[in-house]
Order: structure tokens, then sequence, then C-alpha cells
């Protein structure tokens, strides 16, 4: 609660702007509520689905955003349509989105507000909320290493606060000194949750403190206030980049979304904050000032009344999707062609983790604006040395060590790639993806079918046992992401392939996720190409050919595999994917066709793995040509355990020779 006598309007408004900004900024707030005022009424007839009101909210929409520059990024929530109109997109095309229709801006994938928009420098949330606070840093990274003197701005409500992403983002961007405003819009109810059951301190923007950040409470119902107190934090970002942490005080005036009502919402507080909403307030003084009067009121109803039916007759006209299964799967991805750099003919015999860094280099070299972050990977080298002597080479603004926080970081090479450069990340080890999860499968994965944005960024996953380091350092949890369309999946076998997928994926403008087996860094030696080349994703290579059975696999399990086939002299197959997405099926067929036996090994625990979907794809493809049962081999299903004897009878390499047998003979 913010203000003890709600009349007192020049009190209140202690105004220091131009009567042209005024009426502007007070125009700027009645159009998202007219807007709002004709949604409610089509919600009711039934004519659109779903709304999420602001209303009572306008003054924080209407006010940061009218203090950002044209050419900042903006990264509203779902309660911001003050947001989309200040940037003035066509309001059929808003329109066109919320109707799913093929000309909004998701050609109808996605709903409300979950769009972002390049044109008009937005970029919209998606459900979970809190993912767009780690953009957002990744959004003001790119501004401050480019040195653009531009700030980015965020929002999330209260009840988003409470997700780890918003502890993760402040964090980051208070260690790295990005630009970025984080506005929580505190309305007093997340959901049906109210504020006392949200969080447990005073003031959400004392938070600040924790992160060692600047922050200010300012009255969200107070465009005036909102609007200078912004503009002037905002120019102090710019010259010296920092990030501001805002607790805009206001309140939830409508439901959740409209459907649900506001029931548990006592009368009084809805009256006492109906006596404080930002637009009849702002215009009662305005009108007190002789600023404007009552017929300037009238003409712009009319007026925008008028915009708003337009856009309406526009967009209720505009086609519904009319697409394809085919049309459908060719945005999962960006496009891109892969160009054949050959691999030059001077080698040198290196391990895997040589060649790994090798590519990595090369890269760096080759993409100006590729950014490495990871845990300890500047002076320290991470903890498998890859990028040791990086820093020196490339200096600290490209090799970032990061806090502990996958989700942020993740969200940070998003944002990268939607301010245009590269970014690599660096899992200290792929058991902790899972801290960032969420982003990867959710945000990443979905953004370039949802509203076509490439998520540029490579992924590094050192994985796999064979090195006792117990059920949190060994998974191969590939599986986990092979079933996200949007992600692509890159597991190398050999340093010469590591060095060439690893270039390849970085080249991708799509989320890879790129597998490096940690048992193979240091074990397995390769003549492998000087410079730059790469090879392309989703082709296979035959290891070894033969003619008795095809064995198909990837990472450790190729090296399994060859070393008995080389040892019994078997006439088989030897197939090592590589990559898993995209996935030579061609290749697969050809192998099966010819030797109508197949076993798919791999180190993952069986149920569920990324071979067990082979398994069914080969059977639908190559049923007639089958001589036995397609068979498959993979660890046991339990977490896998530290011992080294536990260890060896978790992985499948014990059970090879008789399972490859029984198949041979059958
Ligand atoms: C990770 C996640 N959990 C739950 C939800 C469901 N949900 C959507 S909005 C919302 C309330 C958000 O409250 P707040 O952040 O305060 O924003 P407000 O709606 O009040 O503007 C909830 C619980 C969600 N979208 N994402």
């Amino acid at each position: 609660m913010t203000d003890t006598n709600p009349t007192d309007l020049k009190n209140l408004f202690q105004n220091t702007l131009d009567n042209e900004v005024l009426i502007g900024l007070y125009k700027k707030m009645l159009l998202p509520r007219l807007i709002e005022e004709k949604m409610l009424i089509l919600l009711r007839q039934g004519r659109i689905s779903k709304w999420f009101s602001g209303i009572g909210q306008e003054a924080i929409s209407i006010g940061v955003t009218a203090a950002m520059q044209r050419e900042e990024y903006i990264m509203p929530m779902h309660r911001n349509l003050g947001v989309f109109t200040a940037r003035e997109i066509p309001l059929w095309k808003l329109f066109a989105q919320w109707q799913g229709k093929a000309d909004g801006f998701t050609k109808g994938r996605d709903r409300s507000f979950h769009f972002g928009t390049q044109e008009y420098k937005i970029i919209g949330m998606i459900s979970h909320l809190g993912p767009q606070l780690g953009v957002a840093d990744g959004i003001a990274l790119a501004q401050k290493l480019k040195n653009t003197s531009r700030a980015t701005a965020v929002f999330t409500g209260e009840g988003g606060t409470s997700e780890g992403d918003f502890h993760e983002a402040l964090n980051v961007a208070s260690v790295w000194s990005l630009p970025v405003l984080f506005c929580i819009e505190n309305n007093g109810y997340g959901l049906s949750t109210p504020t006392s059951e949200q969080y447990n301190c005073e003031n959400l923007a004392d938070r600040a403190l924790g992160y060692g950040m600047e922050s200010h409470i300012i009255d969200g119902n107070n465009i005036i206030e909102v609007y200078t107190k912004i503009s002037m934090i905002l120019n102090d970002m710019r010259e010296n980049p920092h990030p501001v942490l805002i607790e805009f005080k206001t309140f939830r005036r409508r439901g959740h979304e409209e459907a649900s009502g506001t029931k548990y919402v006592p009368e009084d507080l809805l009256d006492y904050w109906e006596q404080r909403d930002p637009l009849s307030r702002f215009e009662q003084f305005l009108l007190e000032e002789n600023l404007i009067s009552s017929s300037d009121i009238e003409n712009w109803n009319k007026q925008f009344k008028q915009e708003i039916n337009d856009g309406l007759d526009i967009a209720f006209a505009k086609a519904l999707p009319q697409s394809t299964p085919e049309q459908e799967l060719e945005d999962v991805f960006a496009p891109h062609t892969h160009h054949r750099v050959e691999p030059q003919s001077s080698t040198q015999k290196i391990r895997v983790v040589d060649a790994i860094k090798d590519g990595l280099e090369e890269a760096m070299d080759s993409f100006d604006d590729l950014i490495i972050m990871g845990q300890d990977i500047a002076e320290y080298g991470g903890v498998f040395k890859i990028t040791d002597g990086f820093v020196e080479k490339y200096g600290r603004g490209r090799v970032r060590n990061t806090p502990i926080c996958e989700s942020a970081i993740v969200e940070a090479a998003m944002g990268l790639s939607i301010a245009g450069m590269k970014a690599v990340v660096e899992m200290q080890f792929a058991d902790f993806v899972s801290s960032g999860f969420n982003p990867i499968v959710n945000y990443l994965a979905k953004s370039h079918y949802r509203w076509n944005q490439k998520a540029d960024v490579v992924i590094r996953m050192p994985c796999g046992a064979g090195v006792g380091a117990g059920p949190f350092h060994s998974q191969s949890n590939e599986s986990w992401f092979y079933t996200v369309p949007g992600l692509k999946i890159v597991y190398p076998s050999s340093p010469a392939d590591a060095k060439g997928l690893l270039i390849a994926s970085i080249e991708d403008p799509n989320p890879v996720l790129f597998f490096e087996h940690k048992a193979l860094y240091r074990s397995i030696y390769d003549h492998v190409p000087d410079g730059y080349y790469n090879i392309e994703l989703g082709k296979s290579l035959l290891i070894m050919e033969g003619t008795m059975a095809s064995i198909i696999t990837f990472g450790a399990g190729v090296h399994w595999a060859k070393k008995l086939l080389e040892q019994e002299n078997l006439d088989v197959d030897l197939i090592d994917l590589r990559s898993l997405v995209p996935l030579d099926k061609e290749s697969i067929i050809k192998s099966v066709k010819k030797t109508g036996k197949v076993l798919l090994l791999t180190e993952d625990n069986l149920t569920g793995s990324v071979i067990s979907d082979i398994a069914a794809f080969i059977s639908e493809e190559c049923f007639e040509y089958l001589d036995a049962p397609v068979m498959r081999l993979g660890s046991i299903d339990t977490p896998i355990p530290f011992e080294k004897g536990l260890e060896d009878n978790y992985l499948p390499i014990k059970k090879l020779k008789e399972v490859l047998k029984n198949l041979l003979k059958y």
C-alpha cells in the first residue's frame, strides 16, 4: 500500500515533465485499457479463449517501455500488454496472435504473449516465468561485450521471484555487472497465493542487498513516478553497466486469468486499489491541471475504439494456419546447410581431450562472436583442462567463469543467441545438466518452432561411466533429451570425429548437446587433422565392415564392440552413429538389410534408452529382412554405482560377447 490519500493528486503526481510527454503517457495507458475492456467482452462472447488481465498495472508497462530506447530489448510477462502497444505493434497482428491465426507471431503454435519479435525488440515469456530473467542476462551480456550502452528490461511477478531462476539470474547479473533492469510487479497474488504465502520478507527489493545490487521501490500505479525514476535509473545503467532491481508496488485487480475470478481477494482490498487506479487517477490529475479536456478524452476513446475494432476486423478475417505435418517438422530447427570444410593432410596423434580443445580453439578463432561459459573454465582451464590457456588467448570477456547456476547460464546462452552471438556452455559434468534442464527443453528446444528464433548454443556434456565416479558423475543421459523435438544430439567416439563434429555443432545455429565421454578423453588417440574442418551432423561411420550382423552403437560402445570384433575376428558391421539427432537412418537400414541381424548397444540403462527407440524403428523398417529379433544391450536399470566391481556389473561390457554370440547363432 503506497499512499494514504488517494485524492491528493497534486502531491502524488509531482510533475516535472512536459505537457506533451504527460499526454503521451496518458494515451499510451488508455490504449491497452480499452483493448482489455474489449477482450473481456469477446471472452464473454466466447470469441477468444483466455485472458490475463493487466488492468490496474498499466503504468508499469507503459512507464518502463516509454523510458526504454527503441533498440533496447524488453522482456514482458503475461500482464504487460502495454509493452506491446507502446512499441506500436500493429493491433491486428497482436489480435491475430491471440486468435492462433497464421499471420500472428507464432503461426498459431503458441498462445497469448508467448512470442518474441526481433522487429520490435520484444522477447516474450515461456510459461515457466523465471527463464525470462536469465535470458535477459544473456542479452545484456551481448550489449555489454559490444559496448552498445544499451540496457535490457525484464519483468516478473512476485510469484516468479520464488523460482530458482530469479535468484540465479540476479546473482549472475550482479557478478558480471550486466545492465539488466529487473522489474518485479508485486501485485499481491500469484494465482490465488497471497504474498504472505509467497515470501517472508517485507519488501522484495530488499533481496537486492544479498546480491550486491542496487534496488528501488516504486509506486507502480503512478505513471510519473515510474517513468521519471526508471528514466534516470536507465541513464545511469547505460553509462555504467550494472543491474538494478525494481519492486513496483501494485495490485492485480482481476482474476489470475479471467475465468478464475477473484473470490479469494477481500472486497476492501479491491476497493482500496480501485481508488488508486493508475489511469483514472492520472486522467483526473490532467483534467484538474487543465492539460486535457473531457472532449479530448472522448475523442481519444473514440479513435482508439475504432482502431481496435478495425484491428479485430482484420484479425477475425485472417485465416487459421493451414499446415501439414511436413511443414511443421520443417520449422523445428533453424535452416542450416552444411558446407564441408576439408581437413588438411597434416595430422597430429592426439587424445580426445586435445582434439576437443583444438576444435574449440579453431571455432573461437573463426567466430568472433562466440562466447564460452562454464564453471571454472577460465584461468583454471575447466576440470578437464579443455579450456586451459583460453583466457590468455581470448580474454575473460569471451571465456567466462560462471557461478554454479546451470539454468541461468543456459538462459544467458539463449540471450546471447537472441542478440546475435554464439555460445558454448560447458557443463562441468553432464549429470549437472539436470539443474539446467528447464531452459534446454522448454526454451532452447522450442524457440525456433514457436517464433522463428534460433538458439545458437552448444552444450558440452562430459559424460559416461568407467571412471568409478558414482551416480552423479557418470551418467549417460542423452535419452533425457532424445524425446524433445528441437535439440540436436552429437556423441563422438574418436578424437578426429570429436574435433570435426564439435566445429560443425558450433557452426549449426540450433541447440546441440555435445556428449564427450570422459573415459575416452585420455585413453583414445587418433591422427587428427590440423586446422579447421567439419564433419556433417547426422552421418554415421562404418567402423568395421562385415556380413553376419550389425552392431549399432555410439560413444564408448564403439570401443567395446571394436575390441571384441577384433579379438574374435568376427565378420560384423560396426556402425558408430556419431549423432543421435539427426539420426542416420539410411545407413542403419542399409546395414541391417545387408546382414539381417542387429545388436544395438548402449551405455545408458536399457529402459527408455535411445537404442530402444532405434530398435522399434528397425523393426518397422526392416522387418522382412531380419533373421533374428532386434537385440538391445544396455546397462542395468539401477543408478550407476561407484565401486569398480559394482560399476562393472552395471555396464553391459561383460555381457557383450555372449549376446553377440547368441545373435550370430540365431
Ligand atoms: C514453473 C511454473 N509453475 C507454475 C506455473 C503456473 N502459474 C502461471 S502464472 C502463476 C502465478 C504467477 O504469479 P506472479 O509471478 O506473481 O505473476 P502474476 O500472475 O501475479 O502477474 C502460476 C502459479 C507456471 N506457469 N510455471
